[in-house]
């Protein structure tokens, strides 16, 4: 095949729209979807302060490197999840990322902060580690967002990720889940604007982009992954995307376009108000909230189990690294790079 723009031997081939491209097009074409997803769904501002969430796998890292070239403010948060060496190994990618670029990053360990490690505080509450995990990263990433003043918080879900949870949503029809399944979660009260701008790139592609920039990133998946449901739902859908090129896109495309605004219409005229969770002062719809539940449940075990002193309370502010030490971000933008064309 040859590339759509130069005619040169192709290198990657995009089915789902029936192109392929050289290494230098494909770069190009892959960071201009990149700008055009933030463009039309307005996720940032040029001059907006954006944490964005680095696990060190292939996504996160692939995001914060073209959000740096499109010359945005970037400090990364990593979250240390204590899952042995997998997560040893993660920090390491993304330190290395952050460091060959001087690019500022945070970095919160739970063991240090909290005390306990993901498979810990899933195996004292009895919940699945992703459960517990997804709640205890989303909770970080927001508080730190607030209180370092970030405008937005940038994660690297991608179009398998959204396509599947939008298959598991459908499948039980989830209407309070489908309604947050957009690409802009805007901002509320104590509660940082989350946005996706990988949204509609496959993980293929994302691989793809973070090969030929030689990007350093966790080739390893996480072991809780292994038997999750959405990768059930990711091969049904990439069997559907071999015989049909171009579902997955229409899918989440049309869902997002015909459906999620009737949903949300509905959703608003009986929005439930968001109080401040009686522990931390963060929002929540009940008393306390689910993040601190979950942790407080899992202190009153680990006490009993002698796994932590019995006069400890969990306090919900996590400790901060930040590496290089005291650099806070802001003021490592680099010159922006030539938005590509294409
Ligand atoms: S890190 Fe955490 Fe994932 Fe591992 S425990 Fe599950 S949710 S699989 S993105
Ligand atoms: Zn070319
Ligand atoms: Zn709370």
């Amino acid at each position: 095949m040859k590339c759509a723009v130069c005619g040169r031997k192709a290198a990657v081939e995009v089915r789902r729209q029936g192109r392929a491209f050289c290494p230098e097009h494909y770069l190009e074409w892959f960071e201009h979807q990149v700008a055009r997803a933030i463009r039309r769904h307005r996720m940032l501002e040029k001059d907006d302060r954006v944490l964005v969430a680095v696990s060190g796998g292939k996504d996160s890292i692939a995001l914060w490197e073209v959000l740096r070239r499109l010359g945005y403010d970037t400090t990364g948060l990593h979250i240390q999840l204590g899952i042995d060496d997998y997560s040893k190994r993660a920090l390491e990618a993304t330190r290395r990322f952050a460091e060959e670029r001087g690019l500022p990053l945070i970095v919160v360990d739970l063991k240090e902060a909290y005390r306990l490690s993901i498979p810990e505080l899933a195996e004292l509450t009895r919940r699945r580690a992703c459960s517990v995990c997804g709640l205890t990263k989303r909770y970080v990433m927001n508080r730190v967002a607030v209180e370092e003043g970030f405008d937005a918080v940038a994660t690297g879900h991608n179009l398998d990720d959204e396509a599947s949870v939008l298959l598991g949503n459908v499948l039980h029809w989830q209407t309070d889940a489908l309604v947050r399944q957009g690409p802009v979660l805007p901002a509320k009260e104590k509660l940082a604007k989350r946005v996706k701008p990988l949204y509609l790139l496959t993980e293929r592609e994302i691989l793809a982009y973070t090969l030929l920039r030689r990007l350093p990133y966790q080739h390893e998946e996480c072991p809780f992954a292994v038997g999750a449901k959405s990768l059930l739902y990711k091969e049904a859908l990439n069997k559907l995307e071999t015989a049909m090129p171009g579902t997955k896109q229409t899918f989440l495309e049309q869902y997002l376009k015909k459906i999620e605004p009737v949903l949300q219409k509905g959703l608003s005229a009986e929005e439930v108000a968001l109080k401040e969770c009686e522990r931390c002062g963060y929002p929540t719809t009940g008393e306390v909230c689910a993040f601190c539940k979950t942790w407080d449940h899992a202190y009153r075990w680990a006490k009993r189990k002698g796994q932590i002193p019995g006069e400890l309370r969990f306090e919900a502010e996590p400790r901060l690294t930040f590496i290089p030490e005291g650099k806070r971000g802001g003021d490592a933008r680099p010159a922006p790079a030539q938005e590509p064309a294409g």
